[in-house]
């Protein structure tokens, strides 16, 4: 009667445990279907969003017969809008012990810092230019993500790391005027990323390719709770045509040590009656790798007088007046390296 009692007892009881069991089940599936379909809803509307811009931006340079769409071979169509390999979010890790080699090996595809996509013809052709002194541990983290990146947006891209070498001022916006100059030498590159060295993206549904207007990438990043930094903000990472930066005569040299170069470029831009365009805040994320200011980038004390002149300067500070003495150009496996003194002026011709 006991042994009977028992088994029976044992009976409902996992007869209960299966029915909750059952019940659990069924929750799980719901909640992860949810959150599922509010992930995939997020990325659909990122996709909707690039779709449209990539578009409007092939529409716009067929009327203005901008020369930046390649020509297309007979057999080999020109890449779609939309790449089909973008993942959207991605969190982010940065191993401390990660070497060139290692970040050389899983990028066979990439030779002499450029590549192309060998399925189709690329949209555009884009020369992303690092401005660098002394920061090889940030210029390894952001080749390790941004070469499979770009890769994945199906971009024709070369990866330029402009290097003043000595210990005068650092002079980011000079460095980056050298990079269009000298990266124009070796090929016609249709768009330029100008990017500092320790922001990394964390989604590959922000394109690195031109607009129609001046475009500026980091909308917001970890470390100012990815909000931008300030209205008016055109700093970090932007995006111009061959045309737009040669309109707006590139950057000013004229500034010596950190601050408002950026500012300066975004008056030159609104001056040429262009208009910033950002990407949509959930895909203009970065992570800045933390870091100390440098030597030799202390803060500009002439800054803000140099920025009350940008009207009457301009046209004389930039391109065209950008002079420097070219060390060397160094075709390494995964960046081209220009090294440049600006210690010395040279003789211009
Ligand atoms: N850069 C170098 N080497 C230098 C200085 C600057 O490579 O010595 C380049 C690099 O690409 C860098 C960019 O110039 O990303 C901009 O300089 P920055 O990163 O120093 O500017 P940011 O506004 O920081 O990020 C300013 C110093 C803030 C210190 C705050 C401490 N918490
Ligand atoms: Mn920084």
């Amino acid at each position: 009667m006991a042994l009977k009692f028992n088994v029976f007892h044992l009976f409902s009881k996992l007869k209960v445990l299966v029915f909750v069991t059952l019940v659990l089940m069924v929750l799980w599936t719901a909640f992860s279907y949810f959150v599922d379909s509010k992930q995939e809803l997020s990325k659909t509307k990122s996709m909707v969003e690039v779709f449209r811009k990539v578009t409007s931006l092939m529409d716009s340079q067929k009327e203005a017969k901008i020369e930046s769409i390649p020509v297309v071979n007979s057999f080999q169509g020109p890449c779609p809008a939309l790449s089909p390999y973008l993942r959207g979010a991605s969190k982010l890790i940065f191993k401390p012990s990660i070497t060139l080699e290692e970040v050389q090996k899983e990028n066979p595809q990439v030779a002499q810092g450029r590549y192309h996509p060998t399925e189709c013809s690329a949209l555009q052709h884009v020369a992303i230019l690092i401005p660098h002194r002394n920061r090889e541990k940030h210029l390894l983290y952001l080749l390790e993500h941004l070469h499979p990146f770009l890769q994945r947006q199906q971009l024709d891209y070369g990866i330029y790391v402009i290097h003043q070498a000595g210990s005068t001022k650092f002079n980011r916006a000079k460095l980056l005027n050298v990079g269009y100059l000298e990266a124009l030498k070796e090929a016609n590159w249709d768009c330029f990323i100008f990017h500092d060295v320790d922001l990394v993206p964390e989604n590959d549904f922000n394109i690195y390719m031109c607009d129609t207007q001046p475009k500026h990438l980091v909308v917001g990043r970890n470390n100012t709770g990815y909000r931008l930094r300030y209205r008016g903000y055109f700093g970090g990472v932007t995006a111009l045509t061959r045309d737009q930066f040669s309109k707006v005569n590139g950057f000013s040299n004229n500034y010596w040590g950190w601050g408002a170069e950026d500012d300066d470029l975004r008056i030159r831009v609104e001056m040429q009656k262009m208009k910033v365009v950002r990407p949509s805040a959930d895909v203009g994320r970065y992570t800045m790798i933390f870091h100390n200011r440098d030597r030799g980038n202390e803060e500009n004390q002439e800054r803000l007088k140099l920025l009350r002149q940008v009207s009457r300067t301009w046209k004389t500070d930039g391109l065209n007046s950008c002079s420097y003495k070219l060390l060397s150009v160094e075709h390494n496996p995964l960046y081209i390296n220009i090294t440049v003194d600006f210690s010395v002026q040279p003789k211009v011709s």
